[in-house]
């Protein structure tokens, strides 16, 4: 039997995070996590992109053109979605995870998901570096995880 689980060494890695600027305060803190994480596992800093955009709806659109341009081996999107009193939220939010799946299938790139779509503005401070975490770390670990997964694995 043949178990593969992805071990965690990111140097080597060619990264690009795309960060939405949209609720800037909290999102800073999201790719600060990030980018913890993948130091703390070995990247180098030359291996690493930041891609900033103007709000999460534009994420999916410029991690299409980072996979098509392959210069990248994985990606993580980060954002922070704050539910408001209209269906704005819901319908950002779908488009938004249901293009970066897509995307991730179509070009076979690994894209970890570090949006966080939240009710209020503490349920996101408490997931971006304080009580709950960080889901920017997490989604860099589980990135550097994924792509050695694949490589170890034989399926990349
Ligand atoms: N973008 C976010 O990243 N988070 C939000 O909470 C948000 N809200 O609430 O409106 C948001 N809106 C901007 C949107 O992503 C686009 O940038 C904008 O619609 C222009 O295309």
């Amino acid at each position: 039997m043949d178990t593969y689980q992805g071990t965690l060494q990111a140097e080597g890695f060619k990264i690009g995070i795309v960060l939405s600027r949209f609720n800037q305060f909290i999102s800073e803190r999201l790719l600060e996590g990030a980018l913890d994480a993948l130091y703390r596992l070995g990247a180098k800093k030359d291996d690493i992109s930041i891609f900033k955009v103007p709000g999460s709806f534009e994420i999916p659109l410029v991690a299409k053109k980072i996979a098509l341009a392959k210069k990248v081996d994985g990606i993580i999107a980060l954002g922070t979605l704050i539910r408001g009193d209209t269906p704005h939220f819901d319908f950002l939010g779908a488009e938004v995870t249901k293009g970066l799946a897509q995307i991730s299938m179509e070009d076979g790139v690994p894209i970890s998901y570090g949006v966080l779509t939240v009710d209020t503005i503490e349920q996101g401070i408490e997931r971006a570096g304080s009580k709950s975490g960080n889901k920017g770390t997490d989604s860099a670990f589980a990135l550097i995880e994924t792509l050695n997964l694949l490589r170890e694995s034989g399926l990349d």
